[in-house]
């Protein structure tokens, strides 16, 4: 499904989000190290390339919530944008660094003059946020960064499972 926010086209798919050739800026949930590891972030490297973690480890460590950018070497893309997402926590406010991620994501692409970015659900796999809470995060912060998009006309999210998908898709609906 898709969604039209000013200029803005937001899109859920279910999918692989090393298999995006249509965009310029795909997102990592990386770790603080920026070295690589499991999930999307291990099928990023897998699909970029060893330069990729050379790129990434120069600019290392972030915190969670920080951002940097890296060209996408053998991946299909222009660049990737690695994200330290927050480890969930019931007892510390984490939100704010989730929402910080992507706020940070669209920046770092706009500077690229991209015109589109792809996001994988960062936080809400080995770091275990609540699907339904990281898709409303997900969805309010990229709508919220609708009003000064200026290269940025398709954001979309790349969602692994079903599960996934259908959060993303009834955050999206609702907003
Ligand atoms: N394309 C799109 N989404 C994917 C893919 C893929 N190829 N593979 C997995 N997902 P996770 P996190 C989904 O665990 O929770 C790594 O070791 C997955 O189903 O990749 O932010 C890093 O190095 C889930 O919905 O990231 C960090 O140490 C979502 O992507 C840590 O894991 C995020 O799951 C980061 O954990």
């Amino acid at each position: 499904m898709q969604r039209a926010i000013e200029t803005l086209t937001i899109e859920c798919i279910k999918g692989d989000i090393t298999e995006q050739p249509d965009i310029a800026v795909i997102v990592n949930a990386a770790n603080k190290q920026l070295k690589g590891g499991g999930g999307v972030d291990g099928a990023i490297h897998r699909a970029a390339g060893p330069k990729l973690v050379e790129a990434s480890r120069a600019q290392a460590p972030i915190e969670a919530g920080e951002a940097v950018i890296t060209p996408a070497f053998d991946l299909p893309n222009d660049h990737v944008v690695h994200c330290a997402g927050p480890v969930y926590s019931k007892s510390q406010p984490v939100a704010a660094q989730l929402a910080s991620c992507y706020r940070l994501a669209m920046q770092l692409a706009e500077e690229q003059n991209a015109e589109s970015i792809a996001f994988p659900a960062i936080s809400a796999g080995i770091y275990g946020y609540p699907l339904d809470e990281a898709a409303e995060i997900a969805v309010q912060t990229v709508a919220d960064c609708a009003v000064r998009a200026q290269s940025i006309k398709r954001v979309r999210f790349v969602l692994f499972s079903d599960d996934a998908l259908a959060a993303f898709q009834r955050a999206l609906e609702t907003h």
